[in-house]
């Protein structure tokens, strides 16, 4: 974990494993604090080497002893691992070495929690399990055996003997070493069966801890799901007798891929109505999604290097939204990603910590599991497809899948599929992998003599590292409305590939009001002088549903600059169009909630400096303050009724029709608890039998400063759920006045069941303090004092999460000279901090430089 001299690594360096793993067999006795792991691997030189070094990655480890075809050997070992002189020849290798699971705090390797065994290999944690070339080029076919008193003892693969403490597991695809996993625990399973279209039977199980088996069945339903989408809709079946998930409650991540034993942070699998929101469900179902498909893209083609992360993950972000749009509509899937995209991709692209999609070096590759490369990695499949079209996007993966099948893959190889499926030449749309940053694209329309010219031009500003930026190939799905909003020219792909370019329509009777960049077909910021009048007249007709949502959010954007610059009154046409959605029957009530959000304050702030202003948080969060109100106040008459016209009646369903209802109501709710001073809410609060409503109606009472009781209620009902818990802490946080947010979170950290080793716990009020943008940048510094005292300390414990957790500071650029100089002293401090962690250090790094 420490390093004194951190090394980069560059994807120009990979070179080809000097030996290749036909089968590994490990053998673990399980003990708290002595784990001893014996391991016999067949190792062969690689013809296609370029060295013959004989290298094995190996952290923490204590070597008992190691052995070359059966004679014993000291070999050379350091910190990072292991050397020694090897016959030019295939060979057996053989280790045992001690492990501490107990007080292993990282959460990489083998680790305990709440008395359970599990393991988290990915990105390079095998190396903490044994001695191996832990890259994901190696592949081989492992074995597992347990031995423990536990009951419950999983591995990867099939299960193939068992006997009283002990257990042995063989999976029969090569796999990397980061997607070996090991479970042993007091657990009790939810057990269910597949079969798949061509007949095999598999058995599916999630085991949990005792207590929580009344959690499982949405998970279940959501894996059942998953595994008929990939076959109807990729072909994919699934490929071994047995599919296992585990919820474990201490998890850096939301899950693992680990073959046929995905292992789950607890909160992305344990769901029931009384104790999940819907947006919880809707959450699991995508990450049970997401960690599925991994098995073909990810697990049955893998990565060459971790620079090629975005292959894996990209496309399996990709394959999940379009489940997910499948099960729950994409209209609003689309808007919500775009929502995500813009929140926290573009603020990447937008700092200090913007690195391309595929990156071209690290220190920590554990830094790198990034919205860029995740979500941007989706949206860079979803332009290839939309570029290529659906036919030929299905005719590009059959021949990824047939082609590439049991590999170690690059990008190279994903675009080279498409390059001979559909004949295009990417080398230029390869430039999304390589250059970082945000596209700005300007838009200028001209109208005459029944032509209408649109001139789109971009320009991509300069990131850390690249200051030269390069034309991309930029889908541009456009379409044309008349005056009376009906469609005059249905949606096309438009291709931008040069800096500047123009299209002509001609035959128009009238000027044309365009619809630009639907669907959000490309990852840009779309720069365009227009009118509120025209933004209303597009929220009121776009016939896509994206830019009709986004021509309201351009709309609540413009106010909030307005009002924060100058306190002005929100525009009518903004309140009036906002009134018409509301009210449409016609509209599903999830998308017309969507369009009563606003964008947050951070998006507000990115705004200001995009028009080269200084923000001030301060003022950010007085204009949403005031302009919910402005909008509750106009929507007055009908709030009480529409809200009613919500209710949801019968048993709780967290299907998508019933929660848009309630997202919806929700939303309403919030609004109407400024006029009636929580009044609803609380009759709400009482009367909720499901924990969306719950959490919602104290969520509007703690807004306004009131539910106080409510929350020492919510308290004494769901002590014993730490799930829930972590709402209850994260809430508070949340929903504080900008000068209480930092005294809340320090309050809260003095509470009983604050347990800063526990991830979930630490993110729900650090993570809630982070995006309390108001709070966290309260003048006084509080904020960014607090959170260094508590990354410092988690440092210590778990470098992983702390270095995701500093990226709070990563907008500290944007702001005045007096919060740029406390957050830079705050980064500062935490750089200095002896001992920091690999993990953190590259990331204060890079954020201060
Ligand atoms: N591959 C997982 C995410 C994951 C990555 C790293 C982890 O530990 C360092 C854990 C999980 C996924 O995409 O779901
Ligand atoms: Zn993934």
């Amino acid at each position: 974990m420490k390093d004194a001299s951190p090394q980069t690594i560059y994807l120009k360096d990979y070179t080809p494993p000097a030996y290749l793993v036909d089968s590994v067999h490990l053998t673990f006795r399980l003990a708290p604090t002595a784990t001893r792991v014996l391991s016999r691997i067949a190792f062969r030189p690689n013809p296609d080497a370029t060295s013959s070094d004989f290298l094995l990655h190996g952290e923490d480890l204590t070597l008992i002893s190691a052995k070359i075809d059966g004679a014993p050997l000291t070999p050379d070992v350091t910190p990072t691992g292991l050397r020694c002189t090897v016959p030019n020849a295939p060979f057996i290798f053989e280790a045992e070495v001690e492990i501490s699971p107990e007080t292993n705090t990282a959460l990489e390797g083998l680790y305990m929690s709440n008395g359970m065994y599990c393991t988290q290999c990915e990105a390079e944690g095998f190396r903490k399990i044994t001695y191996y070339p832990d890259r994901p080029d190696v592949m081989g076919v492992f074995t597992t055996r347990i031995e423990s008193d536990l009951p419950v003892l999983l591995s990867n693969g099939n299960p193939t003997d068992q006997g009283d403490g002990w257990a042995e597991w063989h999976d029969p695809w090569p796999k990397p070493a980061y997607l070996f996993a090991l479970v042993a625990g007091d657990l009790v399973n939810h057990p269910d069966r597949f079969t798949t279209r061509s007949g095999k039977h598999v058995a599916l199980n999630i085991w949990v801890r005792p207590g929580d088996e009344g959690k499982c069945a949405f998970g279940m339903e959501a894996l059942k799901k998953s595994m008929t989408w990939d076959e109807d809709v990729y072909g994919r079946e699934y490929d071994l007798d047995i599919f296992n998930i585990v919820a474990v409650d201490d998890f850096n991540m939301g899950a693992m891929e680990n073959k046929g034993l995905n292992i789950f942070n607890s909160s992305a699998v344990l769901a029931s109505p009384e104790t999940a929101t819907d947006a919880n469900f809707e959450r699991i179902e995508a990450i049970i999604a997401h960690e599925y498909f991994h098995n073909w893209t990810g697990n049955r083609i893998t990565c060459r290097d971790w620079f090629q992360l975005c292959l894996k993950e990209g496309l399996t972000v990709f394959r999940d939204q379009q489940f997910t749009g499948d099960m729950r509509g994409d209209a609003v899937k689309r808007i919500s990603d775009a929502v995500v995209l813009r929140a926290h991709q573009f603020r990447e692209d937008n700092g200090p910590l913007a690195h391309p999609v595929r990156p071209d070096s690290f220190v920590e590759i554990n830094n790198f599991y990034t919205v860029t490369v995740y979500e941007k990695g989706a949206e860079i499949i979803g332009m290839l497809k939309r570029l290529v079209g659906d036919d030929a996007y299905a005719k590009a993966l059959d021949l990824y899948f047939a082609r590439h099948d049991g590999d170690a893959a690059t990008i190279e190889d994903w675009l080279k599929v498409f390059e001979d499926a559909t004949g295009r030449d990417l080398t230029q749309f390869a430039k999304w992998y390589s250059q970082a940053g945000t596209p700005r694209v300007k838009v200028h329309e001209d109208f005459a003599d029944g032509t209408y010219t649109l001139t789109l031009s971009q320009h991509t500003p300069s990131t850390p590292g690249q200051d030269h930026k390069e034309p991309l190939v930029i889908p541009v799905a456009f379409g044309l409305l008349n005056d009376n909003g009906d469609e005059i020219l249905p949606t096309q792909v438009l291709e931008l590939t040069k800096a500047e370019q123009s299209f002509t329509f001609d035959n128009l009777s009238s000027r044309p009001i365009a619809s630009i960049l639907r669907d959000f077909s490309a990852p840009v910021i779309l720069q365009r002088a227009q009118t509120n009048v025209e933004r209303a007249f597009l929220l009121a007709h776009d016939t896509d549903p994206f830019n009709k949502w986004d021509a309201g959010r351009m709309l609540a954007q413009d106010v909030l600059l307005r009002m924060v610059r100058d306190d002005a009154t929100p525009d009518s046409a903004y309140l009036d169009g906002l009134a018409v959605v509301a009210r449409d029957d016609n509209l599903a009530p999830a998308f017309r909630a969507l369009v009563l959000s606003l964008p947050t304050e951070d998006d507000t702030a990115q705004a200001l400096v995009d028009c080269d202003e200084i923000p001030d948080p301060a003022a950010i969060y007085t204009a949403h303050e005031a302009l919910k109100l402005h909008i509750a106040q106009h929507l007055q008459d009908p709030l009480p009724r529409l809200y009613a016209e919500m209710t949801v009646s019968g048993l709780y369903s967290p299907e998508a029709e019933a929660a848009g209802k309630r997202s919806l109501g929700n939303a309403l709710l919030m609004l109407m608890s400024r006029l009636d001073g929580g009044k609803q809410a609380a009759q709400q609060y009482t009367g909720a039998d499901n924990m969306t409503q719950q959490l919602a109606a104290l969520n509007a009472l703690l807004k306004i400063g009131k539910g106080q009781a409510e929350l020492q209620a919510f308290a004494d009902q769901w002590q014993h759920d730490r799930l829930v818990m972590d709402k209850w802490f994260g809430l508070q946080v949340a929903c504080a006045a900008p000068d209480a947010a930092a005294t809340t979170a320090e309050k809260l950290t003095r509470h009983p069941d604050f347990e800063m080793k526990n991830p979930n716990r630490f993110r729900a009020v650090f993570g809630a303090l982070k995006s309390n943008a108001a709070g966290f940048h309260d003048p006084s510094g509080v904020g960014y004092d607090l959170m260094a005292d508590w990354l410092i300390k988690l440092d210590a414990l778990n470098p992983q999460t702390t270095a995701r957790m500093v990226s709070a500071f990563d907008t500290w650029k944007r702001y005045d000279t007096d919060r740029q100089s406390k957050m830079r002293a705050a980064l500062q401090r935490i750089a200095a901090t002896p001992n920091l962690s690999r993990d953190t250090t590259e990331m204060v790094t890079r954020l201060l430089g």
